[in-house]
């Protein structure tokens, strides 16, 4: 025990609806890695009294989407210490809005504030200039921190103990290296607010690809940089210590991790000598399949669901991104590939590319529901996130972009589309989820999975909340969590706080109605698959999107509607366009 505390409170903001209410529920289904980095890193720091023998350095994490943030017994805590700060962690370009709404309450109470994440850091790697929000901050008496903090955080703590934390912290021209870097590290009571129990870990940073879209490469760089086997080793056993196995694995490309082989093995080793309940979700690219055993070793690690960033099936649209590595001849293998190990795969999709127009978006999405052996498809608008290629283009063009940040959460056009007017984008947006999850479709897909060996329920429950998310509580899926809150008095500031008499009511009917469009949706979705699974025809069930055809000569209609779009690169088929 020292003789002083040193309390220091990590909040991962959320961002508002478009009510103006913060997107808060009583569970998340995923874990912010930042939060665990971030964590991780103090906590190294308290273990080491980097303050001095005498003083007790005491952390709180807490994710705003699952947890009600009370600013006034939160300075309250920090006072009681004699000192501290409030961290605001991961935070995105949608939720810099929200996190300086709530810094700017605990500035006023002098309490010390820290923003990291990539809307600071994509905002100083890519232009010229601070944006306005982050000169609001830098007025408010705010630290901003650009860069990854392995290495810095006991610095930072020094200064904001002496009470001499500087405005820019910017460590973006020199990025750390993984080798041996602290763990990212959840306390349990933090991990169990996650549906599942899911905690998350970064095995690797950086990818070498270009997508002009992406802000990873210009924030985290496009070279693998990667922790070590035995330092995933060490996470894992942490974790397994306070019974907690699954992780979000939050490489964004984790088949580009150079080390992805021996951690794969270590954990491989693991699950099966020690019997460890590993369960993992990856992101990968398109082109996984033709890593020699990647697949196999990451089903035999616990993988068990897949992201893959497939974004569109059109060539022209890929390549007007610089999205060069997918090939969409090699879509269907790959899919395969992880079908074959029982993986449910998730596939991202953009919409809005500048060839799009809601009749090739809609036409887009049934070649993929016919062709493509795909579980879940998850939608986005294609968003010029600050930290981009894109984003600092359209910045250094003069090209008007939405100036509200809460919005650049890929759930809004943020920019003009050269093809489709606004409202013909977001009805585009919002029809590509109900065209894709039809009755029909889920049918198929079930059919698809009972054929294959994989776990209907399973698929049947991550589809509920896909089909449903968007469509009946308005976020994205990976907003999602489970029992949705609205306070009344944590509104955007700028919006009327709602009288009592006229919220609490309206609250209990959007709360019932919800409850209501759930409940229809779990029961209709229920009868398909008790019908599948009825069903003995459906252990032999084939279609197109199942069927391989390596080496076939017969025509593929998929690749025939793009055929004059195709690249002549290397292994690419040469064939002649039909009409599409
Ligand atoms: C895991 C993840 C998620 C998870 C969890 C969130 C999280 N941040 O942990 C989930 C699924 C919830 C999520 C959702 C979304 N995400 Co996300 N996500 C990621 C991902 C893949 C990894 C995050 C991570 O763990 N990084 C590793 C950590 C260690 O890096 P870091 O966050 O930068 O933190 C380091 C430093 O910044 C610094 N730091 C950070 N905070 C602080 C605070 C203090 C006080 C200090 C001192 C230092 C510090 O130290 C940390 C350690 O070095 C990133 C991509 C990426 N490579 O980071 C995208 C990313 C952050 N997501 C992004 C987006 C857009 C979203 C969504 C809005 C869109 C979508 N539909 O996907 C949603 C919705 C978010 C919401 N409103 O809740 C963008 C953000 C870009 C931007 N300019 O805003 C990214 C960069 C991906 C991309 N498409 O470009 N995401
Ligand atoms: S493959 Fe993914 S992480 Fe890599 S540059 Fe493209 S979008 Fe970014």
């Amino acid at each position: 025990m020292g003789t002083r505390t040193f309390r220091i409170v990590l909040i991962k903001p959320s961002h508002y609806d478009d009510d103006g209410y913060v997107v808060q529920w009583r569970r998340t289904t995923i874990p912010s890695n930042s939060l665990a980095s971030v964590h991780g890193l103090i906590a190294e720091c308290a273990r080491e009294r980097v303050l001095g023998p005498d003083v007790d350095i005491v952390i709180e994490a807490h994710d705003e989407g699952n947890t009600v943030i009370d600013v006034k017994k939160t300075v309250g805590r920090i006072r009681a210490a004699g000192g501290g700060f409030v961290g605001f962690v991961g935070v995105q370009s949608n939720q810099f809005p929200r996190a300086l709404d709530l810094a700017r309450q605990f500035r006023a109470q002098g309490v010390p504030v820290v923003i990291g994440g990539f809307h600071v850091a994509g905002c100083l790697a890519m232009l010229p200039e601070l944006p306005a929000d982050l000169r609001e901050a830098l007025g408010l008496g705010i630290s901003l921190f650009a860069g990854e903090a392995e290495g810095r955080m006991a610095a930072l703590l020094r200064d904001a103990d002496a009470g001499a934390l500087r405005p820019i912290y910017n460590y973006m021209n020199d990025l750390p290296g993984l080798d041996a870097a602290t763990p990212p590290i959840l306390p349990r009571e933090v991990v169990t607010r996650v549906a599942g129990h899911y905690s998350s870990f970064d095995a690797g940073r950086g990818c070498p690809f270009q997508c002009s879209f992406c802000t990873i490469i210009n924030v985290q760089g496009r070279k693998s940089r990667y922790r070590t086997a035995d330092d995933v080793e060490a996470i894992v056993r942490a974790n397994a210590a306070q019974n907690v196995t699954r992780f979000f694995v939050t490489d964004d490309n984790f088949a580009r991790n150079r080390n992805w082989e021996a951690i794969l093995d270590r954990l491989i080793v693991l699950r099966e000598r020690e019997k460890f309940k590993i369960r993992l979700i990856l992101q990968v690219d398109t082109l996984c399949h033709r890593i020699p055993g990647f697949i196999e070793k990451a089903a035999r690690a616990g993988c068990n669901a897949v992201f893959i960033g497939l974004e569109n099936i059109n060539p022209e649209s890929l390549m007007g991104t610089k999205k060069r590595q997918n090939k969409i001849w090699e879509y269907r293998e790959m899919l395969l590939a992880w079908r074959r190990e029982k993986v449910m795969t998730y596939a991202g999709y953009i919409l809005g590319f500048p060839t799009d127009t809601p009749e090739t978006i809609a036409r887009d999405i049934e070649i993929i529901k016919k062709e493509l052996p795909i579980d879940l498809l998850e939608f986005f608008y294609l968003t010029p996130l600050p930290g981009s290629e894109d984003h600092k283009t359209l910045a250094l063009r003069g090209v008007p972009m939405d100036p509200d940040m809460n919005k650049y959460d890929l759930e809004h056009a943020c920019t003009a589309h050269p093809r489709m007017s606004k409202d013909e984008w977001m009805q585009a947006y919002r029809q590509a989820w109900a065209r894709y999850y039809t009755d029909e479709h889920v049918e198929t897909i079930l059919r698809r999975a009972v054929a294959s060996g994989l776990n209907p329920r399973k698929i049947l429950d991550a589809m509920t909340i896909f089909a449903g998310s968007a469509r009946i509580e308005g976020v994205h899926p990976l907003q999602f969590g489970l029992v949705r809150r609205k306070l009344r008095t944590q509104r955007r500031p700028g919006l009327p706080v709602v009288n009592p008499l006229l919220f609490y009511p309206w609250r209990a009917f959007d709360f019932l109605r919800t409850a209501a469009q759930w409940v229809t949706l779990l029961r209709r979705y229920r009868r398909i698959m008790a019908r599948v699974v009825a069903d003995p025809a459906s252990a032999h069930y084939m279609d197109e999107a199942l069927s391989r055809r390596p080496g076939s000569n017969e025509p593929d209609h998929f690749i025939e509607v793009f055929a004059d779009k195709i690249p002549h690169t290397h292994g690419a088929p040469v064939r002649q366009a039909v009409a599409g």
